[in-house]
């Protein structure tokens, strides 16, 4: 008898030291430790990955007495990469909310206290064992973009590949215990579905793609679905953009919370950098035209694909980042490493409903042009109405911001650390420039006024690159800079050279 209770007593501790190897545990099985006699336990705000270390709570969906399910809300939190809504992993009463609205709450400490039912005490102790595979552990978190149906049993591993599949859980019926939905139920409903309508709403390229060392080829968005793709319109005004129509009458004090807060706490570890800036003006005549005439054809069409410069200029980016791959790479907080990233996750600024964030489009590398019109739509979209999930903010190896969206010619952009090289593009606007390609016999010299070549107008757009002066010197950054100019004022360059 002794014999088998060390025996199984080992096994625990073998599991327990394996579940705590996993740090994405470590939060939630901190819980196993500490329910109370009154049954009570501390719900802890479980890791979220990405090195997030506190988030700011948004908004509670439940209040002290309510009684809770496994997977029902608790909280929509923010983390300086996305919105993320809180799940519960109990059945139970909540006792005791730690915190307040715009209140911070650390990784690894208690969000609620909730007294269990006795289901309640079972699931805590049985839920890391049924745990099926070793893929992420966001059982207690999920994005906003993915909220667990409460009624549904499955493992967060069953979840995610659900989500990956772009499979509603609803639809597929359980063969596991209390008709609990297993891997193997999913994988055959995903077999049965080919020809159905897809449950889910995404055309995002799959997740697993982030942060892998060497880029996995995703399903192009377009093979997965091809959505009528309505374009967001920009009536979401950002709140930093309020306009001042009457004169105040006295001073306001604002508490910098939400993504004020973070972007004070980015910009700061950012601006410790050395940082330089160089400038140049593309002449995107060539790539002006040949966009009118796609917006054509895709009117003829009566297909909707919103083709903005941005897919373009990502596109040619990626092509000049082959060339130099410095660009598109990672430094260590000590700066001692640096990781030459093989995904091409190009992070776009954009001005959302919550404020400036920067979601990325995973393995430009590999996606046509429309593909990542495709995508930068739908994260636009998701950014207007503050849905952008984790996934849609990790893993950003380069970035670009297009002040000139909304006007002006130069900025000087900050790096999004880890990040080494970021560029802000000015407004495409018409301006007088002298003629290229003038052969010397032609080229005037500067006290023969008659003989200046003719002005012509054409489509200008300045940029602005900063990089990090630690491991980027202005010359890459030249180069680089005018590889990218050659595809932009030569678009049929990119056709030949894309893959
Ligand atoms: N010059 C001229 N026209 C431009 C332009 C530019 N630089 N950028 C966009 N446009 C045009 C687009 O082509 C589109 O025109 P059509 O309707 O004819 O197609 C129109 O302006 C609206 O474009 P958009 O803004 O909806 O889409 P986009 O793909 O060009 O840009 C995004 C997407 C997310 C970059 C943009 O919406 C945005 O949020 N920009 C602001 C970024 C920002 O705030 N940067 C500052 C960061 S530092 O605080």
């Amino acid at each position: 008898m002794f014999a088998r209770n060390s025996c199984r007593a080992l096994v625990y501790r073998k599991l327990l030291n394996e579940l705590l190897k996993r740090n994405r545990y470590l939060s939630t099985n901190q819980n196993l430790a500490v329910v109370t006699a009154s049954n009570i336990v501390p719900f802890k705000l479980a890791d979220i990955g990405e090195g997030i270390k506190e988030v700011e709570i948004k908004e509670w969906y439940v209040k002290v007495g309510d009684h809770v399910k496994q997977f029902d809300k608790i909280c929509d939190v923010q983390s300086d990469k996305a919105n993320v809504t809180i799940t519960c992993r109990y059945d139970g009463q909540v006792m005791k909310l730690y915190h307040q609205i715009n209140e911070t709450a650390n990784v690894g400490e208690p969000l609620i206290d909730i007294q269990l039912t006795q289901d309640g005490t079972q699931q805590l102790h049985h839920t890391p064992i049924v745990q099926d595979d070793t893929s992420e552990d966001r059982s207690s978190s999920t994005s906003t973009g993915f909220t667990p149906t409460p009624q549904v049993l499955a493992t967060p591993a069953v979840r995610r590949l659900a989500k990956d599949l772009q499979i509603s859980l609803n639809d597929v019926q359980g063969t596991g215990k209390d008709y609990r939905i297993l891997k193997e139920d999913v994988l055959n409903f995903d077999k049965t579905k080919v020809g159905l309508p897809s449950t889910g709403t995404t055309t995002a390229p799959p997740t697993t793609t982030i942060q892998t060392p060497m880029p996995i080829i995703p399903p192009s968005p377009s093979t997965v679905k091809q959505p009528i793709v309505q374009p967001p319109t920009r009536t979401v005004v950002s709140p930093t953009a309020t306009v001042q129509t009457q004169p105040a009458k006295e001073d306001r004090h604002e508490t910098i919370k939400g993504i004020k807060k973070i972007m004070v706490k980015t910009m700061t570890q950012a601006n410790t950098i050395p940082h330089f800036t160089y400038c140049d003006d593309y002449d995107m005549t060539e790539l002006v035209k040949l966009r009118k005439k796609l917006k054509k054809l895709y009117q003829q069409e009566k297909k909707t694909l919103k083709l903005s410069y941005m897919p373009f200029i990502i596109k040619a980016c990626s092509l000049a980042l082959m060339e130099y791959p410095i660009l598109n790479a990672h430094v260590d907080a000590k700066c001692e490493t640096i990781t030459y990233k093989a995904a091409h996750n190009i992070g776009v600024a954009m001005d959302t409903r919550d404020g400036l964030l920067v979601p990325n489009i995973k393995n430009v590398q590999l996606l046509s042009i429309q593909d990542i019109a495709l995508e930068l739509t739908r994260l636009q979209q998701q950014g207007y109405q503050g849905k952008l999930t984790n996934e849609d903010m990790q893993g950003g190896t380069f970035s670009l911001s297009n002040i000139g969206a909304i006007g002006g010619t130069y900025a000087v952009p900050i790096l999004v650390i880890p990040e080494v090289a970021i560029g802000a593009l000015g407004k495409i606007s018409l301006k007088p420039c002298a003629p290229e390609n003038l052969d010397d016999s032609s080229s005037s010299s500067d006290d023969d006024e008659d003989s200046y070549p003719d002005v012509e107008f054409r489509h200008m757009m300045s940029i602005s690159w900063s990089a990090d002066h630690r491991v980027i010197d202005g010359a890459t950054m030249a180069r680089f800079s005018n590889k990218l100019k050659s595809y932009l004022e030569n678009p049929m360059m990119m056709m030949i050279n894309t893959k």
